[in-house]
């Protein structure tokens, strides 16, 4: 399936955006998704959040053992201090209000992603400001629900979803 028509938006993200805290693990993961918009996949599902808190999807399907390639767009036009977006898919039975409350606490440096909850997350984008999309690839997961949320303080409650493996 050849959606590289995609490919070329990707590489318009600002710099800004790939400005990550030290942390022992962080180079490897950043890595990983440097590489995402080059990687093969075998289906893209595209997502976008926009300044009234919203995804537009609240639902997705994929197939287990699949290449997953997940782009995520702001559409919004308000400062990402103010209004950033991001997705986290939460692995089977991780507690998103759990996470979601750990992701407040990590604070706007962390992207708010908590240090200590990392091994809870089975993918996830950078935060996003207004106009930037970020795109990764990952393997569709053993069958079951998986939950994504935005981790921004405050985005969860409105901006969350579940990925459905088959
Ligand atoms: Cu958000």
């Amino acid at each position: 399936m050849k959606r590289s028509h995609r490919i070329l938006t990707i590489l318009a993200i600002p710099a800004m955006a790939f400005t990550f805290p030290a942390s022992a693990d962080e180079p490897k993961k950043e890595a990983a998704a440097e590489k995402a918009a080059d990687e093969a996949f075998d289906v893209e599902v595209v997502l976008t959040g926009n300044d009234q808190i919203q995804y537009d999807k609240k639902a997705f399907t994929v197939e287990s053992g699949k290449k997953v390639k997940l782009t995520f767009k702001n559409i919004g036009k308000l400062p990402k201090a103010a209004m950033g977006h991001n997705v986290v898919i939460l692995k089977k039975g991780v507690n998103k209000t759990t996470f979601a409350t750990a992701a407040i606490t990590a604070g706007p440096a962390a992207d708010y992603i908590p240090a200590a909850n990392k091994g809870d997350i089975l993918a996830a984008t950078k935060l996003l400001g207004p106009g930037e999309e970020h795109s990764i690839v990952f393997t569709a997961p053993a069958a079951g629900n998986y939950d994504y949320l935005c981790t921004f303080p405050g985005h969860f409650a409105l901006m969350s979803g579940v990925m459905t493996v088959k």
